[in-house]
């Protein structure tokens, strides 16, 4: 007979399915449970071991959770729109709808295959015009708050997959997807306003129950910096600028400026004389990555403008420089330098010859600034750090040349892209009235099937004049459509609403029925998305939030991450090293418990590691293992075996170990420390085997412990645990039983084990009642033969007793 595998599985899930076993009872919210595990990308063809070791782990903690009376809901679906999916259909020749429609309907098959209590019938397709007809809706939304805005700026162009990328896509100077470099080009593109938010993303992230590292990333990505705007004057000219500083104590200090390269500033400053120095100087930059640039052990490079400007606090000329350590993208692409005190410009000003003035005194010593006494100016003299910073903005402001100032290091949110796979940004261009949204009552704007998708750096729906002519919804003239579409983690950014009202046809979502589902109560997924999506996300529940349709601030109250599972040569998996490994493989031989059981057991969940075939076996063998004891055990219960009142030794052992790994279980599955509640698991199957070979047995008692064994394995090998569970009970279903709570009592031990020791040498062992006083202990010792042996003829001196643990006594 089978007792694990294919059969088995398939039997309980058509069982699972047809009872509506996993209902989420949307009239009964008091216990709800949002458990969620990040959607996939059905970008190839199936589920990886990866998807496996997020979904199946949390599907053991969520059927815990329901044992434990809580009512969850746990969606699935599909990310299915943006480039993954569009490149894999590039690869494969077939048309991104076709593939990705495909292959979603593979992946559920796997994912059904998994035995995972997923809700199907919350599940959300991203590219399904139901969909994207909210995607665009929440656009308009944004737009018409003017969250949602245009403008033309130098933006991340990745030359390989023919598009624009969002800074968060660009990682360390290559494009996410595909590993080439990026470059930049000046765009016109649609941003979303997430900076006006800046504040409240760091805020209210210090409270969230998140992995400290991630937290951390998302806070050092939105980059808050106080500091201050000084205003410099152009030498001979009415040209001003303003330069971003965290250091304006150290204003006397300046001997030179710096500008970026493609700062807008750059032309006007420079003189004839110096134009194409300066022009060859930032085609240069064009092809230096922002990471490289602001590396601190590179050499620095820059020309000069032939221009000067002159400092406010001191009326000094100083030469204006172009040097590519200076981003446009941060403060205002203009900076003031002070080599005394700044590593980058010390290095310039080196280089350069530019002279160094040092202002500070007291401080640590070049090239980092102190934060000592100003020494530079008499009006300034003897102050210290802030109180020269206020002085300094003080006498600065009365003249409006200086400014206390905030800064991010996060920009607005890029979002729209010159590709085919993604939601139709709603929007007409006008002759006569410009950018008109799309009215919401002819959503959705459909995605055309019939279009050349082949990526040339222009956007392919451009070239289908069905979609591109329309007429104005204002004014009724000829309008052309936008032609980019919106970056798939905007789909991405309210996936979690729509789950609890995925069906809902009038709006994006019922405010009054998703409010009480949300927010989520477990969110679980890959540790990569720290600066994008969770960030997307929680921008967009803020919004949303301004907007009056939701009630909470943040949209995962408790995030986790998995780790990585490795090929079994302890490399990343992948198809060129032929190191990945097929789940369905390992289903079809095994079934899916012993798969969740090997990834649970044989891994950390949050360090993952390296695949071994030798322990998925292992984990076969564990559950036939499980089954021999079970089966004997139930044996002897229905064959109502000899029963005896008395409680003896054997059985308060079993109950021991059976209580401990209740307690073990209930605690660590909580901390998602899977491997260690198997590993408890694997020590009550000890305990019953040990039990099972007693002469004489209670076949009442055995029959609980078997009933408790069986629920605390059942959310880790829930297809096996059904079927023991209706083997020995006849019952349906397990996931229907309360989870076991263990008795602090049966903790307790009556006896422990205690060593005597004569002169620190351990001369006998033996077991004590566990109340036993010190008195009685120390007669206990005594009257042993072996330490009788070892002390005739010896005087006593001193005997220690240390409780539970042991006696020494002292002899001469
Ligand atoms: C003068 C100075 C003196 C500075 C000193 C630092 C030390 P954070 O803390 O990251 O905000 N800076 C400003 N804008 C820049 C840009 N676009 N590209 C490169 N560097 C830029 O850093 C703020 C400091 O970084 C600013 O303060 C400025 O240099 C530089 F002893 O101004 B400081
Ligand atoms: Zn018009």
């Amino acid at each position: 007979m089978e007792i694990y595998g294919t059969k088995i599985d398939k039997k309980w899930q058509k069982i699972w399915e047809d009872t509506d076993l996993y209902k989420f009872d949307k009239d009964n919210l008091k216990e709800k449970l949002y458990v969620l595990e990040m959607f996939s990308y059905p970008s190839g063809a199936k589920l990886h071991a990866g998807h496996w070791f997020n979904y199946a782990p949390v599907d053991s903690w969520a059927r815990l959770k329901k044992m434990q009376g809580y009512n969850v809901f746990q969606p699935m679906g599909f990310d299915a729109f943006g480039l993954p999916a569009e490149n894999y259909a590039i690869k494969t020749g077939l048309h991104p709808k076709d593939s990705t429609l495909k292959n979603i309907e593979t992946m559920e098959k796997q994912l059904k295959a998994m035995g995972a209590m997923f809700n199907w019938d919350a599940e959300v397709v991203t590219c399904n015009p139901d969909y994207y007809k909210w995607t665009q809706w929440l656009f308009l939304k944004l737009y018409e708050k003017g969250l949602a805005y245009r403008k033309k700026a130098p933006v991340n162009w990745c030359p390989s997959c023919n598009t624009v990328l969002a800074n968060e896509q660009v990682i360390d100077g290559t494009c996410e997807r595909c590993g080439t470099e990026v470059t930049k080009k000046d765009l016109t593109q649609w941003f979303f306003k997430i900076t006006d938010y800046a504040d409240e993303l760091l805020e209210k992230l210090e409270p969230l129950d998140w992995p400290e590292k991630t937290k951390s990333m998302q806070k050092h990505w939105i980059g808050k910096s106080k500091g201050a705007e000084v205003t410099f004057k152009a030498y001979d000219s009415d040209i001003t600028f303003d330069v971003f500083t965290t250091r304006v104590d150290t204003l006397f200090g300046v001997t030179y400026v710096v500008l970026a390269p493609e700062s807008p500033l750059t032309d006007k400053l420079t003189i004839d004389e110096y134009k194409t120095a300066v022009e060859t100087y930032k085609q240069h930059t064009k092809k230096q990555s922002e990471i490289e640039r602001q590396s601190l052990t590179r050499e620095k490079t820059g020309v000069f403008t032939g221009s000067y400007a002159i400092n406010p606090v001191n009326g000094k000329k100083i030469p204006i420089w172009v040097a590519d350590y200076v981003l446009a993208t941060y403060g205002t692409g203009a900076v003031m330098a002070v080599p005394s005190h700044d590593e980058r410009d010390f290095d310039f000003a080196t280089k350069y010859k530019l002279p160094i003035i040092r202002v500070i005194e007291g401080g640590e010593k070049l090239p980092y600034a102190g934060y000592g006494k100003l020494v530079s100016s008499e009006n300034f003299n003897d102050l210290s750090g802030n109180e020269a910073k206020e002085a300094i903005i003080n006498t600065l402001s009365k003249k409006d040349l200086g400014r206390w100032k905030v800064n991010y290091r996060l920009h607005d949110w890029l979002v729209s892209r010159q590709r085919y796979w993604g939601a139709p940004i709603p929007i007409v261009y006008c002759d006569t009235c410009g950018i008109v949204p799309v009215p919401e009552d002819q959503l959705p704007i459909e995605l055309p099937y019939d279009v050349e998708f082949t990526p040339d750096g222009k956007s392919p729906l451009a070239k289908s004049e069905d979609f591109v002519n329309t007429t104005c919804p204002h004014c009724g003239g000829k309008a052309k459509r936008e032609v980019d579409t919106l970056d798939t983690f905007v789909c991405s950014s309210w996936y979690y609403l729509r789950y609890a009202d995925n069906k809902n046809s009038e709006m994006a979502f019922d405010p009054n029925k998703i409010n009480k589902i949300l927010p989520v109560d477990k969110y679980v997924g890959g540790p990569e998305h720290a600066c994008m999506h969770l960030l997307y996300a929680r921008f967009m529940t803020k919004a949303l939030r301004d907007m009056g349709y939701l009630d909470f601030d943040e949209p995962f109250k408790s995030l986790r991450h998995q780790g990585l599972i490795l090929g079994p040569d302890g490399q990343k998996m992948s198809k060129s090293k032929g190191n990945t490994i097929s789940p369905d493989d390992y289903i079809s031989k095994y079934g899916a418990d012993v798969f969740r059981l090997y990834l649970m057991f044989g891994f950390d969940f949050v360090e993952g590691g390296a695949w071994s075939d030798d322990g998925i076996k292992a984990m076969a063998k564990f559950v036939d293992r499980a089954q021999r004891i079970l089966s004997k055990c139930t044996d002897y219960i229905n064959l109502g075996g000899k029963s005896k009142n008395t409680i003896d030794k054997a059985e308060k052992e079993l109950n021991y170990v059976r209580h401990f790994s209740i307690k073990g279980i209930s605690e660590d599955a909580e901390k998602f420390q899977f491997n260690t509640c198997i590993a408890r698991i694997m020590e009550f199957t000890n305990a019953l085997t040990k039990y099972s070979s007693c002469q004489v047995k209670n076949p009442v008692f055995l029959k609980e412990c078997l009933d408790d064994f069986i629920k605390i394995l059942a959310p880790f090998a829930p297809h096996f645990c059904e079927e023991q569970w209706s083997i020995l009970t006849n019952n349906f279903s397990i996931f229907n039983e309360k989870w076991p709570e263990f008795d602090p009592k049966a903790l307790v031990k009556d006896e422990v084990e205690i060593a005597i020791q004569v002169n620190g040498k351990i001369k006998a062992r033996f077991n004590i009642p566990a109340n036993l006083d010190d008195t009685s202990i120390e007669n206990a010792a005594l009257e042993d033969s072996s330490v009788k042996i070892a002390l005739e003829g010896k005087t006593i001196l001193k005997i220690i007793v240390i409780k539970g643990r042991l006696v020494n006594i002292v002899v001469k």
